[in-house]
């Protein structure tokens, strides 16, 4: 299939004009693989189609928030549903109390939950209510997690910060970040060190239950109970980052397939179904330390929308379904079980890490547990995988640091369309 990029390319140049690197967010400009980023016309169920006409199964899923795929008729009919009414009020709604409810409901540990306009906002709310509730300024953050894009977490981050090799960004000023504390993924030793050192000062650990910032990366088997021991000993509160793994992973998120009980709660992407939402929350007695109530300040003019609530609500109740996460379940090992075969034929020096409809395919032998293992992939490889990928149709995360979303809108054809692109890149990619 010889694809036409030539309109992409006009409008790539025009965006540069106007738009630094041409895109709004820095990991969709194809800097870690090259080439030239697709400019995308519109999404249908799994397929991407670009403004050439060129269609895709998409495995990017808007960065992880359409689990239920492109255009869902229960998501579509609620927004029709609510722009009838108007856009936004910056009132109180009965829908952001029924978003609220619904996520309470889900997330036992949860007793109430504030709506923000994205993870980067749920994160920065949630370690500022954790250092006003502690009275403690300190914050542990882990290398190669990535929870947005405030200051302090900055700093040795995953995602398109990792991405573009820049885990530390310039522009933050040295006090900022004095105050984060870095330890490896998955390394209770390193932790506890910090702990015995520090754990009166620390207000937070905050921390991506399930890594997907890195490429996907599972915790290592007693990794987060240790973590949640430490913090309880010492007075710090547990944030589990879920705005990926939350109703990714399960309808209650990592938090219930891990069985760990966080005191804060981020969430962000599936609750949106695709529109600007985040989320904080955790215990009633934490939560109630934030305006109007307490005194940690909190706020935004289009918190809460009513759009992007309707759209997070009405995919919040389909994934209610019985059956739904077996099914995504179902279709993940499908694939990485054919890739895994795939990847012994032709004894490629590749590894999936893989949880739920979460995959990386990294291009390394090594097994991934951590950042330094991370970066033993070789992107160039994964860059020349990316473009072959795309050339039969299969459009992957522009990063090797990044994970690969299933969706219920992933049909068994496409499925294998994407099983047999995956032989011919891997042969061409020379792995
Ligand atoms: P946003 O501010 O981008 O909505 O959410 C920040 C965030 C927080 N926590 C986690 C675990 C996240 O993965 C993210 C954002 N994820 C990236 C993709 N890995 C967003 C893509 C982008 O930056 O363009």
């Amino acid at each position: 299939m010889s694809q036409n990029f030539s309109k992409s390319i006009d409008s790539y140049q025009k965006a540069q004009q106007f738009i630094p690197g041409g895109v709004n967010s820095p990991v969709r400009a194809f800097k870690a693989v090259g080439g030239q980023p697709v400019f995308m016309e519109k999404g249908e169920g799994a397929f991407l189609y670009d403004i050439d006409g060129n269609r895709y199964v998409d495995y990017l899923g808007g960065w992880g928030s359409l689990i239920l795929g492109h255009r869902h008729p229960r998501v579509i009919l609620a927004l029709e549903e609510t722009l009838n009414k108007g856009t936004s009020f910056g009132t109180p709604t009965e829908l952001e109390t029924a978003l609220a409810k619904e996520i309470v409901a889900a997330v036992p540990s949860i007793e109430m939950v504030r709506l923000v306009n994205s993870g980067t906002e749920a994160t920065m709310s949630a370690l500022r209510l954790a250092r006003g509730y502690t009275g403690r300024n300190k914050i542990i953050k882990f290398e190669g997690c990535y929870h947005g894009h405030a200051d302090y977490l900055l700093v040795k981050a995953g995602s398109g910060a990792l991405t573009l090799g820049m885990p530390t960004s310039a522009g933050i000023s040295p006090n900022i970040i004095a105050e984060t504390i870095v330890v490896p993924y998955n390394d209770l030793t390193a932790l506890n060190e910090v702990f015995t050192r520090e754990g009166e000062n620390i207000a937070a650990v905050i921390i991506e239950p399930v890594a997907g910032n890195m490429g996907v990366i599972l915790p290592q088997p007693g990794f987060l109970e240790g973590l949640r021991e430490l913090t309880r000993r010492f007075g710090a509160l547990l944030i589990f980052d879920e705005v990926i793994t939350g109703f990714r992973l399960a309808y209650g998120g990592a938090q219930e397939i891990y069985g760990i009980e966080p005191d804060l709660t981020c969430l962000g992407k599936i609750i949106g179904g695709g529109l600007p939402v985040g989320a904080y929350g955790g215990k009633r007695q934490i939560m109630e330390q934030v305006a109007p109530v307490g005194p940690v300040y909190q706020a935004g003019t289009l918190a809460g929308n009513p759009l992007a609530v309707a759209a997070g609500l009405a995919t919040l109740r389909t994934l209610k379904q019985p059956g739904i996460y077996d099914d995504l379940v179902r279709k993940t090992k499908y694939i990485v079980s054919n890739l895994t075969c795939l990847i012994q034929e032709a004894e490629a020096e590749i590894t999936i890490n893989y949880i739920g409809s979460m995959v990386t395919i990294f291009f390394t032998p090594i097994k991934v547990k951590d950042y330094q293992t991370a970066c033993h992939s070789d992107t160039e490889k994964y860059a020349r995988f990316f473009h072959r990928m795309l050339a039969q149709g299969i459009y992957l995360p522009p990063s090797q640091f990044e994970t690969c979303f299933i969706s219920l809108s992933h049909t068994e054809e496409q499925i294998s369309q994407t099983i047999e692109a995956f032989k011919k890149a891997i042969a061409f990619t020379g792995t």
